[in-house]
């Protein structure tokens, strides 16, 4: 399927489908454009997703009406001063506007209140109270349109679909050219730059999110974004690339985990096994009617199995025993992964009313719900050695008993290894959209 246009319409109708309002005004403020502090120096300026996803429309200080009754969508541009001109450059018109955007009007930002004053409707639907403009002569209602949205972006369309693959396609490949840069590089700093070097030369200029590269221990730090550590010419380590780059605001999140040397050894490669059977064991159950935590404590079983047969987890307990006692959150810490759309971590993950599980490991779930076809989401299974939380396990008596420290010591160093794709929820299963090797054999021959 060819991306063409937008289509913000059909977005539109689907809000209007949510609301089930037979008038009124949707209306959305996009971002403003901001700079550094008391200077002018401008902010890299990402448009406010509930926006975009009514409009399409990427530039600062815009709005968008969409006419519950009429049914007719329309974006208001920022009016630019004249003499802003020779700073930004001229302003499309009103006909390229119409052309480039799947609206059916055209109205300054300048005439907004005039616009909603004038369209006949009584209520004015926002999502925040301080996005009401002031002067307007209709009531304002906060309360209904967040759930609306959020449960239009949860279902993906086909169009959404194709510019995720898209961009799934660009951090994949973007993924490859680090592993085969790796030996050659001296630290993580250069495998960052690369890495969006390798995305904006392919029309994805904007990350999804800062990229984490950490080798070694630092792979243990979830959130890892400082990549300024040097390789001291170690290149047995293991290096966790966690990046993903954007494209017409649609998120990607791909981590792969490989050794700067391009060789699998050793307890790197019984590690990285571990993983890869959590990851695969959740991908080959996933369908619509299944529900999130239950692959979630899927991927922790497999992860005591594998930790036990490995010697990190003594023999003598079973497998239950330290599930119940929440022994796989010792190495996965985190939840198995998210909701993805315009944000990494998109909307929707806890329908109102369903609460955290408050163990250990599952409660950073960021999603609780039952899958259905059209959602998209991260399998991103991790265990990693986190002396911090390495460090509480040993001293809880109830937990310690499970662990060989010696073995948990040994492993420490490789720091950790995490695994993740951004995958549809299809009628029969799933679309994986990711397409960086994983498979260790697959990324030795890429590295060799
Ligand atoms: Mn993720």
């Amino acid at each position: 399927m060819a991306i063409t246009k937008y289509p913000a319409k059909h977005n539109a109708a689907k809000v209007a489908a949510n609301l089930g309002l037979s008038e009124g005004l949707v209306y959305l403020k996009g971002d403003i454009l901001k700079e550094r502090h008391d200077t002018d120096v401008e902010l890299t300026f990402r448009q406010e997703s509930n926006f975009y996803y009514l409009t399409g429309f990427a530039e600062h200080d815009a709005h968008v009406i969409y006419n519950l009754k009429t049914q007719k969508l329309t974006l208001l541009p920022y009016r630019l001063p004249d003499d802003h001109i020779m700073w930004m450059g001229m302003p499309p018109t009103e006909a390229e506007l119409l052309a480039k955007y799947d609206v059916d009007e055209i109205v300054w930002s300048t005439d907004l209140v005039s616009a909603i004053n004038n369209s006949g409707a009584s209520t004015l639907y926002a999502l925040h109270e301080s996005d009401v403009p002031k002067d307007i002569s209709l009531k304002a209602n906060t309360d209904l349109l967040k759930e609306a949205i959020v449960n239009a972006r949860l279902y993906k369309s086909a169009y959404e679909i194709e510019v995720m693959r898209k961009i799934n396609h660009i951090s994949s490949n973007a993924h490859v050219a680090l592993m085969k840069a790796a030996k050659n590089c001296q630290s993580e700093v250069e495998l960052d730059a690369l890495f969006r070097y390798e995305t904006a030369r392919f029309g994805a200029r904007a990350q999804a999110y800062e990229p984490i590269v950490g080798v070694g221990v630092n792979a243990a730090t979830l959130h890892y974004g400082r990549n300024s550590a040097s390789f001291n010419g170690n290149y047995d380590q293991l290096c966790l690339v966690d990046a993903g780059a954007e494209l017409g605001c649609y998120a990607s999140d791909i981590t792969r985990t490989f050794p700067l040397n391009g060789k699998y050894a050793g307890d790197a490669k019984t590690l990285y096994s571990i993983v890869l059977d959590m990851q695969k064991a959740v991908l080959s159950a996933l369908k619509p009617g299944v529900q999130w935590e239950d692959m979630h404590r899927l991927a922790a079983k497999i992860s005591v199995e594998g930790l036990q047969k490995a010697g990190l987890l003594k023999a003598e307990f079973t497998v239950q025993e330290m599930l119940e006692k929440h022994v796989a959150a010792v190495c996965f810490p985190h939840g198995l992964g998210h909701g993805i759309g315009l944000d990494v971590h998109d909307v929707g993950g806890y329908p109102i009313g369903v609460q955290r599980i408050q163990e250990p490991g599952i409660r950073y779930l960021r999603m609780r719900r039952q899958l259905e076809a059209g959602f998209v989401v991260t399998v991103e299974p991790g265990i990693y050695f986190t002396k911090f939380i390495l460090d509480e396990a040993k001293s809880n008596a109830e937990i310690s008993k499970y662990f060989n420290w010696d073995v948990v010591e040994r492993f420490s160093k490789l720091g950790g290894v995490r695994i993740e794709d951004c995958v549809v929820i299809t009628e029969t299963g799933i679309d994986n959209l990711t397409i960086a090797p994983k498979e260790m054999a697959e990324i030795e021959a890429i590295m060799a």
